[in-house]
């Protein structure tokens, strides 16, 4: 087995006007795919060309110290954007609703106060990074961002639900310098749906980690 580019479940102009299609094509077909088969190159001929993308992520300590740094940045690479294209959708944008809007409530008050909070963390991320709504172990919901492409998995062992890549060539061709923009725009294609769904399973797990067992 080797880890494959994953393809998107929408056409590479569907996200117009929020996001180009000259910037998903390059971003999905050459920057995700680069990742993909330099991850590939790392673990070809060790015992890791197997394991789920997730947990040789979360297990990065054990991965081997001469190749740990290309699953590093190439397997939170390959994790990232698999995650950022499932979690955008043409028919995103709104509010979460049930489980997720509930926890989203009662960590930040309004709804809009938790964009504010999201969107100002990625703001704040100097260079090339990612931003994240994840949850803890427990269950709480925490936002935070990480630098180049370290996954949550590796740093925190939080699970992420929705994450938003701040690398220049994410928003470069359309946006140019103005981060802001593209990050105030990219809330039109969040597919909440699918996040509410990573949230349910992902309680399911932090419950299991806190040792609730009803
Ligand atoms: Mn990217």
């Amino acid at each position: 087995m080797s880890y494959k580019l994953p393809d998107l479940s929408y056409e590479y102009d569907a996200l117009e006007p929020y996001i180009d299609e000259q910037t998903m094509r390059t971003h999905h077909d050459k920057h995700h795919a680069a990742y993909v088969s330099n991850l590939n190159n790392a673990v070809a001929g060790t015992e890791l060309e197997d394991v789920d993308v997730t947990r040789l992520l979360t297990k990065l300590y054990a991965v081997p110290k001469n190749i740990r740094g290309a699953v590093r940045n190439n397997g939170g690479g390959h994790a990232n954007h698999s995650l950022f294209w499932e979690t955008m959708s043409p028919d995103g944008g709104g509010e979460p609703t049930g489980a997720l809007s509930d926890a989203i409530k009662q960590t930040y008050g309004e709804f809009s106060s938790f964009q504010d909070s999201f969107s100002k963390a990625s703001m704040s991320r100097f260079g090339s990074g990612w931003a994240w709504l994840a949850v803890k172990f427990g269950g709480t919901l925490v936002v935070y961002t990480t630098p180049n492409q370290d996954s949550p998995y590796s740093f925190t062992g939080d699970i992420p639900l929705l994450g938003l890549d701040l690398w220049e060539h994410a928003y470069y061709l359309k946006y140019h310098n103005l981060r802001a923009q593209y990050i105030e725009n990219w809330w039109h294609v969040v597919d909440w749906d699918v996040i509410s769904s990573r949230y349910a399973e992902a309680s399911t797990r932090a419950q299991s980690w806190s040792g609730d067992k009803d």
